[in-house]
């Protein structure tokens, strides 16, 4: 796979890219993972990517030519991509179901959002997702890109040893995971629960089942609803 990120703080992206099972994944070469500066694509001395805002209004706005520009080369280089995303607080919600949607791709393009947006034409023509991660804002789309990155390539095939699998994940079920403990089995007088030094398989999975559906009904009554009626 690769991902191409478009961004105008490159910096953001290389920290949280390049350690644990992305690193990893990166060096096995299970994906290709390139950083773009969009002021490489923009013109002047000034290398300006973004203008005020047609009609007035606070905050400046990422121009359409060095995108495009810089969109139009890297589609050419990959000839073309599966999807280009532009991360967005005004964008889809991102769940599990989308990237393991993404994680099937082979080429996607994510184009980070800074200042008050992009010009809409670029979202009208170019981008083919709107992804935001959550009801809250952040001062720019890196971080997003950086969390889309992470929860797709710890789907693609070898990225996770054994001890890691995905299918375990929480919300991979719509569920939440149950508790896990490890040594030792008391610790301050804080014990681990009797069922998991049981040796019984039977029970102990039947016991974490109860548990995730306990702990999803409880801190996450909207998927308990949506698993409720699927
Ligand atoms: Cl994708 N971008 C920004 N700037 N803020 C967000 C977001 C994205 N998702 C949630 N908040």
């Amino acid at each position: 796979m690769i991902i191409d990120i478009l961004t105008v703080v490159p910096e953001i992206l290389n920290s949280p890219l390049n350690y644990s099972i992305v690193k990893r994944a990166r060096e096995n070469n299970l994906v290709e993972i390139n950083v773009i500066n969009l002021r490489d694509f923009a013109k002047g001395s000034y290398r300006q990517v973004d203008d005020y805002q047609y009609g007035g209004g606070a905050g400046m706005v990422m121009m359409p030519e060095p995108i495009y520009r810089a969109i139009e080369t890297l589609k050419q280089k990959r000839q073309g991509y599966d999807e280009i995303i532009f991360t967005t607080p005004d964008g889809e919600t991102y769940n599990q179901q989308t990237a393991n949607y993404f994680s099937t791709l082979d080429k996607i393009l994510i184009l980070c959002g800074h200042y008050k947006g992009v010009d809409q034409r670029v979202r009208d023509h170019l981008i083919t997702r709107e992804i935001s991660i959550g009801d809250y804002v952040l001062s720019g789309g890196e971080l997003a890109a950086a969390v889309i990155v992470d929860s797709v390539v710890r789907l693609l095939p070898g990225a996770l040893g054994n001890s890691e699998s995905a299918l375990t994940d929480s919300f991979q079920d719509n569920l939440l995971s149950p508790p896990v403990y490890t040594r030792p089995a008391e610790f301050n007088g804080w014990k681990v629960p009797d069922i998991l030094l049981s040796g019984n398989q039977k029970a102990i999975e039947e016991w974490r089942l109860e548990q995730s559906i306990e702990r999803t009904k409880r801190i996450r009554p909207d998927l308990w609803e949506k698993l409720d009626l699927d």
